[in-house]
């Protein structure tokens, strides 16, 4: 009954697909359904038994043993706390931007590529390097790492509500993990997690009401949310959509990415009986 023999899969590649294996221990032909669609952490549902001899289905899944790593029942997951994602993510790279000196225009979107990220601003416009102490309307609370964020709009006592905030963080590799900060809130950013072929993995349009904002009160734009994926389908691309002159303009830190954790391939296996001195063919 140990199914990795016929079987491999993890448990994100099993929705919805039946098993079927001869049970040698319970002279009995079982057809399993795993559905890990759910949002349990697992869940096994005997959709028809046909098992001559077994008295109850308590009897039988005392002979079954499902382990699985605990971790995200589906894909893609989205957070918005990043305690969460980064409980579901290992090897993350982030690009801090507190390395840089502070200016603007001063970031040619190159600075990371030996880390694997690639950044633009699709409108073309200049791209800054501040902290809050450089500009009036942007607080500490609106940047995740001290001091420094990126903006288009805003930068080095520089305010442009002319320009847009709209950027593409482009990774080198794929990654199964991504996601990244975003400060200032006070209209709508739409966010995108696209994959190679440019498809929609996961979006949101994240304003200073979303879930997960962090708010310090000082204004209605001292705030910032986290927003991450993990997928099983690798993430190419982070797209950002902050149009200009919407009366907002947004900061991001904390640009992130690695791998989602894995779970393990599923084992399923006779309980051993053993100790109850009870055997197991009847
Ligand atoms: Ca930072
Ligand atoms: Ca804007």
């Amino acid at each position: 009954m140990n199914l990795k023999n016929g079987y491999k899969a993890n448990r994100f590649g099993v929705v919805g697909r039946k098993l079927k294996f001869r049970s040698v221990v319970l002279g009995a032909f079982l057809i399993l359904s795993f559905d890990f669609s759910t949002s349990a952490a697992h869940a096994l549902k005997i959709m028809t038994m046909d098992a001559p001899g077994l008295k109850t289905l308590q009897e039988l899944l005392s002979l079954v043993q499902l382990r699985a790593e605990e971790g995200p029942a589906s894909s893609p997951v989205e957070y918005f706390d990043y305690k969460s994602f980064a409980a579901n993510a290992k090897s993350l790279t982030i690009i801090t931007f507190d390395d840089l000196n502070r200016g603007n225009g001063v970031l040619n979107g190159k600075e990371y590529v030996s880390k694997g990220l690639r950044i633009t601003e699709r409108s073309g416009s200049p791209i800054n390097v501040f902290s809050a102490k450089d500009s009036g309307y942007f607080y500490p609370t609106n940047f995740n790492s001290q001091p420094n964020g990126i903006s288009s709009s805003s930068g080095v006592n520089f305010d442009c509500p002319g320009c847009s905030d709209s950027f593409d963080f482009v990774l080198s590799t794929p990654a199964t993990a991504a996601g990244l900060w975003i400060g200032n809130l006070n209209g709508s950013t739409e966010v995108q997690f696209l994959a190679s072929d440019g498809s929609v993995i996961a979006s949101e349009v994240l304003d200073e009401n979303h879930k997960g904002v962090i708010s310090n009160g000082a204004a209605l734009w001292d705030n910032r949310v986290f927003y991450g994926v993990t997928s099983n389908q690798p993430i190419a691309r982070i797209r950002t959509t902050n149009p200009a002159s919407d009366g907002d303009g947004v900061v991001y830190d904390d640009i992130q990415f690695g791998s989602a954790n894995r779970p393990q391939s599923i084992t399923v296996k006779p309980k051993n009986d053993r100790k109850r001195g009870r055997p197991l063919r009847r």
